[in-house]
């Protein structure tokens, strides 16, 4: 049964608008890695956005080529086979129902365990029918080089915090056992999009929500879609960049920064042109894991802000959560 279409519009929104406010409009931060006077800068967008851009990131834009072609030829082969790679429970083949409980996107994706086993015979793969294990070597490089970048990045953020470890964070996603996810987005153009003019709506491509993990690295192409949700209530469009990266904080980390730093609230929406493809890596910790605020970080009498969890209790709780729900909110002490 196909879901109808008024399924996916927003309610009308509040947008942040440039010419407006020229002055005070806030622009995203963009932290160049290869600078060593990036962790000021990264730390500060972490508390201020949960979200930044970064340039310099040196993942080898070959392995971002071929995923992104691989990809395209995927999305764009018949339904009948995509749908062999399907359903995404928990991974495989997904078109537009996201997760199990009723949420709709205007999106195809293929959601993937972030694990880098050489597992030929994983049944989402043997739908790339010349060479499956081609298509996992080309998801396993681009996924070793993201997540490297992933490191690095939580890396220069505990040093700047002065944590008891450059690597408390970075441990996490390179522990064997890390329930990291991989997923590859792809947003069809909407051509029905203009007969629609309903003004003020606008077709959601994946609805609003915060990642519940540590850190995520995003990557697209040159296809606009993304938007941030500010402080203020408006959502800002991210102009598109494919040779950059876009990284934003997860839930996770907000709780082990004790709200230091917030996970960022965004949302894609459909263009009615041109399709946006986009990856992402879900850096997450091992489900045993306790989530909770780092000792070395709370100051004086500073308490918790967060009951004690598991990753796996957040994961559970997440997979039986809509979308838009405010999933820290079940885990804050009152
Ligand atoms: C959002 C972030 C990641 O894409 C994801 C998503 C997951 C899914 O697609 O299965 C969820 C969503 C995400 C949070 C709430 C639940 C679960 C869809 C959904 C409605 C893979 C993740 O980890 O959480």
């Amino acid at each position: 049964s196909k879901p109808p279409i008024e399924l996916f519009f927003s309610k009308p929104c509040k947008q942040t608008n440039n010419n407006n406010n020229p002055l005070n409009f806030p622009t995203i931060p963009l932290i160049d890695l290869s600078k060593s006077d990036s962790k000021h800068l990264l730390v500060k967008a972490c508390q201020e956005f949960g979200f930044f851009k970064v340039i310099n990131h040196g993942v080898p834009m070959q392995f971002i080529n071929k995923l992104e072609s691989e990809a395209t030829k995927f999305f764009s082969s018949p339904l009948s086979l995509k749908q062999k790679a399907g359903p995404p429970n928990p991974f495989g083949y997904g078109n537009r129902r996201l997760g199990q409980n009723g949420d709709f996107g205007w999106v195809e994706y293929l959601l993937l365990n972030a694990k880098l086993e050489s597992d030929h015979k994983n049944p989402t793969f043997s739908v790339f029918e010349e060479n499956p294990g081609n298509f996992q070597c080309i998801v396993n490089d681009y996924v070793t080089a993201v997540k490297k970048m992933a490191c690095e990045i939580l890396e220069l953020l505990a040093d700047e915090m002065g944590l008891e470890s450059r690597n408390v964070f970075s441990k996490l996603l390179m522990d064997e056992q890390s329930d990291s996810v991989f997923r590859v987005n792809y947003y069809p153009p909407c051509p029905e999009l203009q007969e629609y003019e309903m003004k003020g709506k606008k077709l959601i491509g994946f609805g609003e929500h915060t990642d519940p993990q540590i850190i995520s690295v995003l990557r697209s192409n040159n296809t606009s879609g993304l938007e941030i949700s500010l402080r203020d209530g408006s959502w800002m469009s991210v102009p598109p960049d494919s040779s950059s990266f876009f990284v934003n904080v997860g839930d996770s980390l907000q709780v082990m920064t004790n709200g230091r730093f917030k996970s960022v609230k965004h949302r894609v929406v459909a263009n009615s042109s041109k399709s946006r493809l986009s990856m992402i890596y879900f850096g997450g910790p091992p489900l045993s894991e306790k989530i909770a605020p780092l000792d070395s970080l709370m100051v004086g009498e500073e308490a918790s802000l967060y009951k004690e969890f598991t990753w796996f209790e957040y994961r559970k709780s997440a997979v039986n959560s809509r979308l838009s729900d405010n999933r820290l909110r079940l885990f804050e002490k009152i």
